[in-house]
């Protein structure tokens, strides 16, 4: 439903612009780019912006009133109405680097629901000192939030940072009574949005909700409260389900909202996006939460606005963490994947609501559900029904009344929920819903319900050809914690290689985000507290910027390369029930560092990783030359002077905690440079894993050894092909393995081209 309302959005927004083309001239919203801020006045910067603009169109009120935004903190630009061929003219000013048009960005939700009960929940505070990540700011850019949740409490906060410049600005029904200590800033965006809706601020009210940084649609509440939400025991949710569940990440850690996507459909624009990365930039932030982003096929780095205004925000040692995308589970799929940013899988977590379906023969089998009220007494008849695109809505009453129905989509734009309603608006006593995924729960309109698999499904099919009357009953949904092999990647969530850079390694991690409750915005201010079950890679990606604060909270002197090293080398590729992570779905083949790069998150180990891969700035710029931009595209990415060394490496150099080689002729070296953040003096040795058998991995030397004045070494790593193995990634890894358990992995992938 999301996924078509999304895509009306934009053929609307192709339709203006078609339109465009034959009124002529009509000027669509640019964003100008022109690299660092030069001095660190923001009035002198955004004066030469309007001087520019000005020279240009020849007075300053066109000036004036073409520009949306002037960016001037963590760099310079602005948005403007500018005309196809005056970007264009605009492209060859001195100072200029890039035009590019304003573009549409998604929030990645797969789905959610209301979910009956949640919002009766008996609360105990059971925040403890022990928690951490207090003293870290966590930036969450996203629709905005509802201050009125418990999530969001001060109670036990420390207070606002010093240095803290943000601020509470107000609007529809919110003021600055809004922020306290947790949330320490709010700002709202919509400009670039506006304009690209064609449809003035003023009218604006049913499209893009509250006018102020208020959350009409829920998304960054729960993804807010995820990151940094106050630990709020939600002892009985309700129903019973998913109890204790309800708290964020870095419970302590501080919230700045950035309210840059609107609507029940959560669209954000490039040119809002780029003002709240200014503006948190300018706030200072440590951490930047990103549930969003564009679709595929990606734009080059130098090309994609906010991926710029990413590389400022690291470049102010911002934390910068992206979630992956919804569009899994087919290769090539992620986004987000410039390798400043941490990249967020989603994955299940070891907690399942179970059914029991009881069928006539005494076979039990088990579902799925969020139903806790409604379960069978008896036996009802069990009848089999198959929907597609037309049939759906002709269930027939007569057969259905007083029965189960196991029903089979051949659509994917079925949902349990359409599907329950129908049932019981047929008469239908339960329903047993066949589901692919199986990743997603759904509330089923208080009727008897499971979802199941393909094998579970069919398991059934044969019951029913075999029995002459079958029959089922359905037993009420329990929470069973641990008892299920996870995590298991989440279909949805995007997978790599990168389209545009293979050989950066992408996603970077997996995290929780199947079936995570958090806050979401009540019905109305004096509501009581609501917490709802939301799935995608937008709830994955807060998870990993709690955990970044907590290390940060550990570590403030850290890079954001080198938080990242430390989440990625302690992840795990176990599950718990000790064999490797499996891809989602039906498969039960092992995860690959496509799907959950390092693997899955663990806090703990992260704090403490041993060895870290550092990467500065320059080494990105590198990274940027060695891709072949031109050096007027990146010149002016920093403000010292960019000299491109002769690098052939195409990348592989950068020093990333894994490593990528997208075509392995006959012999790659790749060269890494870790730095020891643990025991002055120790001793780690190599432990290899190849790709392949037919792929010789060395590395060289086998045993580093620090000491004080050795702190920082590298070594090569030297893949030789010594078979032909035929054109599919192939994966490993290099383990460094230290004193004190420090178990330095990172993934390894390599294709022979
Ligand atoms: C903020 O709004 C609340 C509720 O409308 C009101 O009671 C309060 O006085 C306002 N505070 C400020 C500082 O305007
Ligand atoms: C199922 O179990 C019940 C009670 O244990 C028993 O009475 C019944 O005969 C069994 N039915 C079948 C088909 O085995
Ligand atoms: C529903 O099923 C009954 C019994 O098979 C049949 O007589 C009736 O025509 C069906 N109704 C529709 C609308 O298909
Ligand atoms: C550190 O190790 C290097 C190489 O093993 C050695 O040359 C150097 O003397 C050591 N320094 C100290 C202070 O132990
Ligand atoms: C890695 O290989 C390069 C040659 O490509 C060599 O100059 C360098 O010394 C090697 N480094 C180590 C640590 O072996
Ligand atoms: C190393 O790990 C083992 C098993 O997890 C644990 O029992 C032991 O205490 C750890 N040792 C250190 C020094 O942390
Ligand atoms: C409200 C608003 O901005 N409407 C504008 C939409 O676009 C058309 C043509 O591009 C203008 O004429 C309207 O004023």
């Amino acid at each position: 439903m999301d996924a078509l309302l999304m895509f009306v959005v934009i053929l609307q927004i192709a339709h203006l612009s078609a339109e465009n083309m034959f009124v002529q001239a009509t000027s669509k919203v640019h964003i100008v780019y022109m690299g660092a801020t030069k001095g660190d006045d923001p009035v002198a910067t955004k004066k030469s912006h309007h001087e520019l603009l000005s020279n240009y169109l020849g007075s300053k009120e066109a000036a004036r009133s073409s520009i949306l935004y002037s960016y001037k903190h963590g760099f310079s630009g602005f948005a403007a109405r500018l005309t196809s061929s005056q970007a264009e003219e605009i492209t060859n000013f001195p100072g200029v680097l890039q035009v590019i048009p304003n573009r549409i960005h998604k929030i990645y939700t797969t789905r959610s629901w209301d979910f009956l009960g949640l919002h009766q929940n008996k609360m105990s505070n059971l925040l403890t000192r022990s928690s951490q990540g207090e003293g870290i700011i966590i930036g969450v850019i996203d629709t905005g939030i509802w201050p009125e949740s418990k999530s969001f409490s001060d109670e036990h906060m420390g207070s606002v940072p010093n240095l803290w410049r943000g601020i509470c600005q107000p609007g529809e029904q919110f003021n600055s009574s809004n922020c306290n200590k947790k949330i320490i800033g709010a700002r709202w965006f919509l400009k670039g949005l506006a304009e690209e809706m064609n449809i003035s601020h003023h009218r604006a009210t049913d499209t893009f909700d509250f006018l102020s940084p208020r959350d009409g649609n829920g998304h960054g509440t729960h993804t807010a409260s995820t990151a940094a939400g106050s630990f709020v025991e939600a002892a009985d949710v309700g129903s019973g389900l998913a109890a204790g569940l309800a708290r964020g990440g870095a419970p302590l850690a501080q919230l700045a909202i950035y309210k840059a996507c609107w609507g029940k459909l959560g669209t954000c624009t490039d040119a809002d996006i780029m003002k709240a990365i200014d503006m948190a930039i300018h706030d200072r932030v440590d951490i930047l939460s990103l549930s969003l982003g564009g679709n595929i096929p990606l734009s080059s780095y130098v090309d994609d606005a906010t991926t710029i205004g990413f590389f400022h925000a690291t470049a102010q040692g911002i934390i910068v963490v992206c979630a992956a995308g919804n569009d899994g589970p087919l290769s090539h799929t992620i986004v987000n994947t410039a390798p400043w940013l941490i990249t967020v899988a989603a994955s299940t977590i070891d907690r399942t609501f179970i059914v029991e379906i009881k069928l006539g023969n005494n076979q039990t089998l088990l579902g799925q559900s969020l139903e806790t009220r409604k379960a069978h007494r008896g036996f009802s008849d069990l009848i089999y029904w198959e929907s597609d695109d037309t049939s759906f809505g002709s269930l027939n009453a007569t057969l259905v009344a007083g029965k189960i129905v196991l029903w089979f989509s051949k659509s994917n734009n079925h949902e349990l929920l359409t599907a329950s309603a129908e049932v019981r608006k047929a008469g239908g006593t339960g329903l047993i819903y066949i589901d692919s995924l199986n990743d997603l729960l759904n509330p089923c309109n208080s009727i008897p319900c499971a979802t199941v698999d393909y094998q579970v499904g069919s398991e059934i099919i044969v019951y029913m050809r075999r029995a002459r009357y079958p029959k089922a009953k359905l037993s009420i949904a329990r929470t069973v914690i641990g008892k299920q092999a996870a995590p298991r990647v989440a279909t949805f969530s995007s997978r790599g290689p990168s389209s545009i850079t293979p050989q950066v390694l992408k996603p970077d991690i997996a995290a929780p985000g199947v079936d995570i409750l958090a806050a979401f915005p009540a019905v109305d201010v004096k509501s009581k507290d609501e917490y709802r079950f939301m799935s995608g890679t937008s709830m994955a990606c807060p998870h990993v910027a709690g955990v970044a604060a907590l290390i940060k909270s550990v570590h403030p002197d850290w890079s954001p390369a080198a938080i990242r090293s430390a989440l990625v080398t302690s992840a795990s590729v176990f599950g718990n029930d000790g064999s490797y992570i499996k891809e989602g779905g039906l498969t039960t083949r092992p995860a690959s560092p496509f799907d959950i790069g390092g693997g899955f998150v663990q806090p703990n180990a992260a704090a403490d990783p041993g060895l870290i891969y550092d990467v500065s700035m320059d080494d990105y710029i590198q990274f940027l030359c060695s891709l072949g931009y031109s050096t007027r595209s990146i010149s002016r990415l920093t403000k010292s002077e960019i000299q491109c060394k002769r690098d052939h490496s195409k990348g592989l150099n950068l020093n990333l905690p894994s490593i990528t080689i997208p075509n392995l002729h006959q012999t790659t070296r790749v060269t890494r440079t870790v730095t020891n953040v643990g025991n002055i003096e120790s001793v780690y040795m190599a432990l290899v894993q190849a790709p392949a058998a037919g792929i010789a991995m060395e590395v060289e030397p086998q045993i580093l050894r620090f000491n004080s004045s050795a702190r920082v070494l590298s070594f090569n790593v030297t893949f030789t092909l010594m078979q032909h193995v035929w054109g599919e990634f192939e994966f490993g890894s290099l383990t460094w393995v230290g004193d004190l358990n420090h178990s330095v992995r990172i993934p390894i992938a390599v294709r022979v081209g």
